[in-house]
């Protein structure tokens, strides 16, 4: 996309800041974000910065000023945190998000919203797909899911053009803290030669999608015609846990040992995303394989 006013809320963190690198250079880039987890060094200078909190209808407001378009990737993304306290998630991942849909409204602009596969909680089929049933594990997943709907909701009664996007399991640079996932947290255990920590016995799997596919998930999302609609976005491939720290192991030469601990209490088994609608839809097919998004971290 080009030429157009863009807000990315949660700019400066994982996902929205690589968005924020692809669409500066040819676009208006806007950003909000309070850089709690985020890091202002992951923007480019031609960015201009609205320091705060999405749950402020002001500033909101006035970063969201004649945009045309949103991708509201504010979020807390912490699912011990959600448990932790549930109120104090849903005001950011579920009131926040009706602020951001209610401001396209008024805006007309076109919102991009981050869903999650934690929506599905522990799925009765494999590959989800988008028809599956809903019953998340965690508040972080009950948020997540009643933004997604409302994102198609506000498509319904409003004509407000919205698009969820399912993440899966996303990795890639700026992955950090401690809330990162499985990918960075054995990145650092194997570069520091610690062990590297398998959580139960490894035969867990995952659905790993690069941040350069999601970005590249965003930009058809942008553009596509086929708006209140959910896709899910992953490679539709499966990885164990036990495969990936050998992977990890072996692209990083290192010699740490690798050890088992207690299984995460309530860990979903197995995640894969069914990818035909996205595929179909939105012409969106992941391109970087496990292998080599590894190895270029
Ligand atoms: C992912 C999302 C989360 C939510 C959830 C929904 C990430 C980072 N998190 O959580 O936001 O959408 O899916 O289900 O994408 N593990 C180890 N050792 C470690 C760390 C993790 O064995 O040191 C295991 C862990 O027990 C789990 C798997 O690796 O089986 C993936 O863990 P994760 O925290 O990266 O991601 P997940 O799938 O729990």
């Amino acid at each position: 996309i080009r030429d157009q006013t863009v807000l990315v809320t949660g700019g400066a963190g994982f996902i929205g800041s690589h968005l924020v690198d692809t669409l500066a250079p040819h676009n208006e880039v806007r950003v909000l974000d309070d850089f709690s987890t985020g890091s202002r060094s992951h923007l480019p200078d031609d960015v201009e910065v609205f320091e705060g909190d999405v749950r402020d209808p002001m500033l909101l407001q006035r970063a969201a000023r004649g945009v045309d378009l949103i991708f509201h990737h504010a979020a807390v993304v912490s699912v011990t945190q959600s448990v932790d306290a549930p109120r104090q998630s849903n005001r950011t991942n579920l009131e926040a998000g009706l602020l951001v849909l209610e401001q396209a409204r008024q805006e007309d602009a076109r919102v991009v919203v981050a869903s999650s596969a934690a929506i599905y909680g522990h799925p009765e089929e494999l590959p989800v797909s988008e028809r599956a049933a809903t019953n998340p594990t965690s508040p972080y997943g009950v948020q997540k899911l009643a933004l997604d709907q409302y994102a198609r909701l506000y498509e319904e009664l409003y004509d407000v053009p919205t698009v969820a996007l399912r993440y899966f399991n996303v990795y890639g640079p700026r992955q950090q803290g401690p809330y990162s996932g499985v990918i960075s947290t054995f990145l650092e255990q194997a570069r520091a030669g610690e062990p590297i920590t398998i959580e139960g016995d490894g035969e867990q799997t995952r659905d790993f999608v690069h941040v350069d596919d999601v970005v590249r998930a965003n930009l058809r999302a942008a553009t596509t015609a086929n708006v209140g609609e959910a896709y899910n976005i992953g490679t539709g491939d499966r990885t164990s846990i036990r495969d990936l720290a050998e992977t990890i192991r072996d692209a990083t030469d290192s010699s740490s040992p690798i050890v088992h601990k207690d299984p995460r209490p309530g860990d979903i088994r197995h995640s894969r995303a069914d990818v035909s609608k996205a595929s179909r839809d939105l012409g969106f097919e992941a391109t970087v394989g496990l292998e080599s998004g590894i190895r270029s971290l």
